[in-house]
């Protein structure tokens, strides 16, 4: 048991420091990147998000162009709310009368072992 808990502070312990890293790192990437952003000149800066803006529009569109029509849908509800008869009526348009719920809750479920 005491292995266990030495065990578990290790891994947090060495879990804290590579999230530490990756913190710095990141800090340290976005600081060059703010610095780099600096040096390049608002027109291009403006251009570049213009075709960003441009190139993402394109990828949605041709995306939602693209998209294939899927045939299948998902009925869900409570238990006897009319489901399968929906379904049939669906399927071949027949009302289905008579249909058996899927599921049945358990007698007594508190006395069984
Ligand atoms: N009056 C009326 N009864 C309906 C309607 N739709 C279903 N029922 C009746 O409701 C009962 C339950 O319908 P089911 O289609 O078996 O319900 P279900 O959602 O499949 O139930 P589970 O399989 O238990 O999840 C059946 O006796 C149906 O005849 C409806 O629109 N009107
Ligand atoms: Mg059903």
């Amino acid at each position: 048991m005491e292995g266990l808990e030495q065990w578990t502070k290790q891994a947090e312990q060495l879990s804290s420091r590579v999230l530490q890293q990756w913190k710095e790192q990141a800090e340290q990437l976005s600081f060059q990147a703010h610095e780099y952003l600096q040096q390049v000149p608002l027109v291009q800066q403006i251009y570049a998000a213009v075709a960003l803006l441009l190139l993402t529009s394109f990828l949605i569109l041709s995306g939602c162009l693209n998209a294939k029509k899927l045939n299948t849908i998902l009925l869900t509800g409570l238990s006897g709310s009319g489901k399968t008869v929906l379904f049939y009526q669906l399927r071949d348009g027949s009302s289905h009368q008579g249909t058996v719920t899927s599921m049945e809750p358990r007698k007594n479920f508190a006395n069984q072992p």
